[in-house]
């Protein structure tokens, strides 16, 4: 092995243009179907969805390849149940005391409360976990690079795929989440960057009739 590692074949697969365009108009029509769900019906899913969205989050591009993700898949009755107590006790505070009116007003037209009985009524909850440092076998600290990064694109194939998979997401940040360590074991090098929830919608689901902004408005080119 050279000083610079190890090389291999890219093993890249080369379309025509036309074949190249449709692709990207198909994959544009299915991702803008993708819509943030509030209810959830008890349906159970199969696992090995939840496992193969999970395995494709760790394909994501990453700070060194150091990799600095850990998920933890509930689907414990009772653990999901402790969850959704302690989450709304948090939500509960955020709701009437800590929120700022304007943040309050901004989230009128989602209609959301400290009620979140998702928690209990889907059948997977994913939480998912940034590595500030690592922790090598001697106990040593191990620095990480550009981790929000990191697991912010992880996170963004996570529901990609749960959304290829035609299952309904919610991004879920509970108010002041460090509790989720302590309910799931998790080392203090953990820090818990999002939940995200997953399964079927509730029959008759609907959600806010919310729209996105133009290209013009969010991008250009020179
Ligand atoms: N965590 C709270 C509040 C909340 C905050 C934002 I920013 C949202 O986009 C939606 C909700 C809750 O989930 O109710």
């Amino acid at each position: 092995m050279s000083e610079k590692g190890k090389y291999i074949p890219l093993n890249f697969t080369e379309l025509d243009k036309e074949t190249m365009a449709s692709n990207s108009r198909k994959f544009l029509d299915r991702i803008k179907k993708r819509r943030t769900v509030r209810s959830f019906s008890q349906i159970d899913i199969p696992e090995e969805i939840i496992i193969n969205a999970v395995k494709a989050a760790a394909t994501a591009p990453n700070g060194a390849n150091l990799q600095p993700w850990h998920f933890v898949i509930i689907k414990d009755i009772k653990l999901k149940s402790e969850l959704r107590r302690l989450s709304e006790e948090k939500e509960a505070e955020f709701y009437s005391e800590h929120a700022p009116e304007e943040w309050l007003n901004d989230l009128k037209h989602l209609g959301t409360n400290e009620e979140k009985p998702f928690l209990e009524e889907a059948p997977y909850i994913i939480v998912v976990f940034e590595k500030k440092w690592d922790v090598l076998k001697d106990g040593k600290k191990k620095k990480l690079y550009y981790t929000k990064e990191s697991v912010g694109i992880a996170t963004g194939i996570l529901i990609t795929a749960l959304h290829n998979s035609c299952l309904a997401t919610l991004t879920y940040t509970p108010e002041n989440m460090l509790f989720l360590n302590e309910l799931l074991n998790r080392p203090k090098n953990e820090k818990p960057f999002l939940l995200v929830i997953a399964g079927l919608p509730k029959e008759g689901t609907r959600v806010p009739d919310i729209t996105k902004k133009d290209f013009d408005e969010i991008a250009e080119i020179i």
